[in-house]
């Protein structure tokens, strides 16, 4: 697995990568299940659960500021990506959109495809989250996630929803694909937070 694709990262580069991860540098894909393909015409983003329902477009989208965005990418799998280029819209900036009740502490990222996953209100609000379309100047394709992703760089990749269609506001933490199966609810990539302890892991 060493070798060719991966290497240890240089001294320099040792304080950007977390324990435990490769550097790589190219960009894997990791999916699971099939690649959904939608157009930016019919992408829909929905927001439901505590806050106030609501359906966004593509073009309610661009109406936000846009900005790049260079970001370290860690996937649980042990490989990780530094300084990727983005284009897109800070969460914090598309929740300006949301009227949030108060009550909501949890959100549960949807997709196109039927995957999900959670992260605690306040890891999904900071500043330095965003939704991507953009990936080294072309649009974001699907594969990667395109049209549109979000990206969550403090956590494992696993936080950074492809194809997102959807935020749902929660009272308490539930789980999302991935952490049902055995992975940590936070995962945060310096701590490790690779697998649950509710797996004995
Ligand atoms: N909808 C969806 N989002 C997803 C996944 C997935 O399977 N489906 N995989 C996650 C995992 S485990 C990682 S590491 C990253 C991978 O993103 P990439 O394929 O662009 O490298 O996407 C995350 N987001
Ligand atoms: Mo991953």
């Amino acid at each position: 697995m060493l070798g060719k694709f991966f290497q240890k990262p240089d001294e320099d580069l040792g304080d950007r990568v977390p324990p435990g991860q490769y550097l790589t540098k190219g960009f894997p894909v990791l999916t699971y299940g099939d690649t959904p393909t939608v157009s930016t015409d019919d992408w829909e983003f929905r927001v439901w659960g505590l806050a106030k329902e609501a359906k966004f477009t593509w073009s309610d989208l661009m109406a936000l500021p846009q900005h790049e965005f260079t970001a370290d990418f860690h996937c649980v799998t042990r490989w990780s990506k530094l300084d990727v280029k983005w284009r897109g819209i800070k969460i914090v900036d598309f929740m300006q959109l949301v009227e949030l009740d108060p009550a909501a502490v949890h959100v549960m990222e949807h997709c196109y495809g039927g995957y999900t996953t959670n992260l605690p209100l306040a890891d999904f609000l900071r500043e330095e989250n965003f939704l991507a379309y953009e990936l080294d100047g072309e649009p974001l394709s699907a594969e990667h996630g395109g049209p549109m992703r979000s990206i969550v760089p403090h956590l494992y990749a696993w936080k950074s929803a492809k194809w997102i269609n959807g935020l749902e506001f929660l009272a308490q933490e539930e789980l999302g694909f991935w952490e049902r199966n055995g992975y940590h609810s936070r995962g945060e990539p310096w701590a490790e937070e690779r697998y649950s302890d509710r797996f004995g892991g």
